[in-house]
């Protein structure tokens, strides 16, 4: 057995009743890195994916978000070699074939490519950049990584904060929780996806047993909030519909689109509220709903205590609703470039430079604002009560909690349009079997939903969405791939390192 065997320390915490095959998969990476590069490695980095209980598509809106860690991961094992090389494997060799690169050539990251080496590339230039350096080092590196790709838990942030803890250990760098995460967060744009800053954050401060409420404005603040105590308690089930939405292939006409959606009704609700000078004095990059919201009422929403600053949101964001019925209820259908353009008093062609077209190309006839801006604030609305819930614990808290994921869900499907037919089917099986709430949780489009289920009704939440789900779309479904798909899930730590 390996040095990184079932000795290592902690595994019992993030994997539960998991950790025999985990310490078995740790103790394969070991060896299988001596196998391809002659040595051992020095550390193993492990970030883990996460999924969101609720707060979907706000991120980028400057809005919080409630995301808990969870054990799928990525973890990379690493080891500096004395040469400018940089050589790559993964565990999955067969469809993430090995690459070398010398270390000049690690910034230049080719976005039109899907290339799983890009982002690795992500990963290392994230840490670099962040202390605006070039990189030193060459060193060899391992992969592996348990979280689905396309399914909504993020395998994405999961792999590039691996390889950034990795890089920074390599290079003798010690960024801080939030700088790794917000470096994480940038370096994932280096692949054309205009991502916010939730997994990211999650992946590298996630905790044992709390969900995170994260705040990204006016700086990235993470409080851990634990689900209420309840009998029986409270568990997660998370069902991967199997439907793969490649984010980074349908940008420009999904998620893309909704982020300059939601950047163009910033413009315009700011506009229609009379704060326009306002907010470009703010100088605010980018401009958000959250910064539009913030300037409307000049001033910071902090109370004396935390019912007061829950009672602010409350109260703004139930303003900020009103204003966007005013402000967009004129184009229920959207709005075409031109029309936007005329609200704004600018050329069509300035508006398009504005909201980066170029470098996240999208995709649209028309805008859908009204729709977006009143996902965006509802849900807002709905995260800050989520967490109040949580806090304050009251009577029936599981149906209040559940109520408001099922509101999320609704609002994702017909005011967001970021749900799909498989993803509202298995709400309907799960929430039928005894689910409280049920939404996707995620981008969307296809990936994963996640179920708030009390403990003694998590086997006939499974069983419901195997036979009625599982066993109708995907009946040649091995045990193992069921059990990936479906599988019920705890709050888990955010990244580490394991030495030997
Ligand atoms: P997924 O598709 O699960 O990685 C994406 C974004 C998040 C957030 C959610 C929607 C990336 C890396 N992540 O998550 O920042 O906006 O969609 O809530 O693009
Ligand atoms: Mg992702």
């Amino acid at each position: 057995m390996s040095l990184f065997a079932p000795t290592v320390h902690g595994l019992s915490d993030i994997y539960g009743a998991d950790v025999d095959a985990q310490a078995v998969r740790y103790a394969r990476l070991a060896a299988t890195f001596k196998a391809t590069f002659g040595s051992q490695p020095e550390f193993i980095a492990r970030a883990p994916g996460r999924v969101n209980i609720i707060g979907e598509h706000i991120d980028y809106c400057g809005f919080p978000v409630f995301p808990m860690a969870i054990a799928p991961d990525t973890l990379v094992a690493a080891r500096a070699n004395r040469s400018d090389l940089i050589r790559v494997s993964n565990m999955d060799s067969a469809k993430y074939p090995p690459r070398e690169f010398s270390v000049a050539d690690m910034f230049e990251i080719d976005s039109t490519k899907h290339e799983w080496s890009n982002y690795f590339k992500c990963g290392y230039r994230g840490v670099l950049d962040h202390v605006s350096r070039q990189g030193s080092k060459g060193f060899d590196a391992l992969l592996d990584g348990t979280v689905p790709a396309g399914g909504g838990l993020s395998s994405s942030a999961a792999f590039v904060c691996a390889t950034q803890l990795a890089v920074q250990r390599i290079e003798g760098l010690s960024l801080t929780q939030a700088e790794l995460a917000s470096a994480a967060a940038q370096a994932e744009r280096h692949v054309g996806v205009n991502a916010g800053g939730m997994d990211q954050a999650v992946s590298i401060m996630g905790q044992q047993d709390s969900a995170l409420f994260i705040e990204f404005h006016p700086t990235l603040k993470a409080t851990p909030v634990r689900l209420p105590e309840a009998d029986p308690p409270f568990a997660f089930v998370i069902a991967n519909t199997l439907v793969v939405s490649n984010k980074h292939t349908t940008a420009p006409t999904n998620y893309n689109l909704r982020v300059v959606e939601t950047r163009i009704g910033a413009l315009m609700l700011a506009k229609h509220l009379g704060i326009a000078e306002r907010v470009a004095c703010a100088n605010a990059d980018p401009l958000t709903f959250k910064v539009v919201m913030d300037e409307y009422f000049a001033k910071p929403n902090v109370g004396d205590s935390n019912d007061d600053e829950v009672q602010g949101w409350i109260e703004r964001l139930e303003i900020m609703l009103r204003e966007t019925e005013k402000a967009f209820g004129t184009h229920p259908q959207g709005y075409t470039r031109d029309e936007m353009a005329a609200v704004l008093s600018v050329a069509t062609a300035e508006l398009s430079a504005k909201i980066h077209e170029n470098q996240f190309p999208v995709r649209a006839d028309r805008f859908k604002l009204l729709q977006r801006a009143q996902h965006a604030f509802s849900e807002a609305l709905r995260v800050v009560k989520f967490r109040w819930i949580c806090e304050q614990a009251p009577e029936e808290a599981g149906l209040k909690l559940g109520d408001l994921m099922n509101q999320s869900q609704d609002s994702c499907r017909d005011l967001f349009e970021c749900s799909c037919p498989e993803l509202d089917e298995v709400c309907k099986i799960a929430r039928k079997a005894g689910s409280f709430g049920s939404r996707l949780t995620g981008a969307g489009w296809g990936g994963c939903s996640v179920h708030l289920v009390p403990a003694n009704k998590v086997d006939d939440v499974k069983k419901a969405l195997a036979d009625q789900y599982y066993a109708t779309y995907f009946s040649d479904l091995s045990t193992e791939q069921l059990s990936e798909a479906l599988f019920a899930t705890k709050p888990g730590r955010g990244a580490c390192y394991y030495f030997a």
